[in-house]
């Protein structure tokens, strides 16, 4: 987690005054602080986290805000600006699995792992307004989460480290509402540092590293192509995936497939049945591309990613099979108008695609990009260019 930084401000207007005005007309009071947490995109390290395996995701600029004023009475009050324009009022000491539905799962499951990892919580009041495009595969869901922790984490005086306040974002998410992912997206939006990806060991959250992503000084950027094409992580696709991984680990006698290298990858493919081959082959190759990119951006050398994401997305199209007609036409018309590299990022079965591209050139990508998808008779993608941001944090006051 990142320090007090500066205010946040957009091109139109100030959102931090914007969300505190609405707060203190929702809730008759002023906010005790406003908090900022961010969306994210991973460069490459997919669907590695819940196999302990390593991830290198950068924070987005676009964040969700939360201004917040701790409670006495033990009352949650929720409300965000994207959603029905109603108060969700509940009771902290009534929170559990499934009782709560919609948007308001996540930042409640926060307050609710929270209490039950035994930390002194009680209630608040808390309104949210964010730009990170929901269902976009950018971890719209995580920036909820993540900003009721570093907030909580504030008002309560928890002083919990960011990795901790991580793992009760992703419990939340797992235990409250119901979604089995792993540490990868909490991690981004929590630790991630301005200029920066997170070199993620998903074993050890604790012993992330920070790793200088140079994109402006390269004369790069980083374009996100959202396919808008949406999926749940919770419909069962993801949930089948992880226990095929788990089930390889158990068959191949290792904790989790992190622990197959690969040299022994050959060997340990012999062992098991048709099914779960091309996932292990996948998870030890995206392991292994991880380690390849964080040593090309060690040694400065940031173009060099282009080639490891378009591997990356073949790996996951062809073994993983959790990409679609969208994300695949995104990545193969964005290299083919000279994208160094493109990857769809994320869980899958839609959301977004980025792409690696010189400086000069995000416009006839993102226009090929778009042609394609018109000649193709899908949905148009919205395209952003992005840099790496800061993670989680209490913005400052005048
Ligand atoms: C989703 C999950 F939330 C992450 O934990 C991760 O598994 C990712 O899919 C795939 O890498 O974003």
């Amino acid at each position: 987690m990142n320090g007090t930084v500066q205010r946040e401000d957009d091109g139109d207007g100030n959102r931090q005054d914007r969300v505190a005005d609405t707060f203190r007309r929702l809730f008759g009071a002023a906010p005790d602080g406003v908090w900022a947490a961010p969306g994210r995109v991973n460069l490459i390290g997919e669907h590695t986290d819940y196999n302990d395996g390593f991830a290198l995701p950068i924070a987005l600029p676009q964040t969700t805000l939360l201004a917040a004023r701790g409670r006495t009475d033990g009352r949650l009050r929720l409300h965000s600006a994207q959603g029905d324009g109603r108060i969700t009022d509940l009771a902290v000491a009534a929170l559990a699995p499934g009782a709560v539905t919609g948007w308001a799962a996540y930042p409640a499951g926060v307050v609710w792992a929270l209490a039950e990892a035994g930390h002194p919580v009680g209630g608040a009041d808390l309104h949210f307004d964010s730009t990170v495009p929901t269902g976009a595969g950018l971890s719209s869901s995580a920036a909820l989460e993540c900003a009721v922790a570093v907030a909580y984490d504030d008002l309560y005086g928890l002083r919990l480290p960011g990795p901790e306040l991580a793992r009760i974002a992703q419990r939340a998410e797992n235990g409250f509402a119901g979604v089995p992912c792993g540490i990868m997206d909490q991690m981004a939006s929590v630790c991630c540092t301005a200029g920066a990806a997170l070199h993620l060991d998903a074993r050890t959250p604790e012993d992330h590293r920070q790793v200088s992503f140079d994109l402006r000084g390269q004369g790069l950027r980083l374009l996100v192509i959202d396919t808008r094409v949406t999926h749940d992580l919770g419909d069962g696709a993801y949930a089948a995936l992880r226990a095929g991984c788990e089930r390889a680990a158990a068959l191949l006698g290792l904790t989790a497939l992190r622990d197959l290298s690969a040299g022994e990858l050959p060997r340990a493919l012999e062992a098991l049945p048709a099914e779960l081959v091309p996932l292990v082959r996948h998870v030890v190759t995206e392991n292994d591309r991880v380690t390849e990119a964080v040593s090309r951006l060690r040694e400065g050398n940031t173009a060099a990613l282009g080639p490891i994401l378009t591997h990356g997305h073949a790996s996951l199209r062809d073994d993983y099979r959790v990409s679609c007609p969208e994300t695949d036409l995104a990545v193969e018309a964005a290299v083919d108008a000279g994208a160094l590299g493109a990857r769809m990022t994320g869980g899958g079965f839609g959301g977004s695609v980025i792409a690696l591209v010189e400086a000069g050139r995000e416009s006839a990508v993102g226009g090929a990009v778009t042609a394609a998808f018109g000649a193709a008779g899908h949905r148009l993608p919205r395209i952003l260019t992005v840099t790496p941001a800061a993670g989680a944090r209490r913005l400052g006051t005048r």
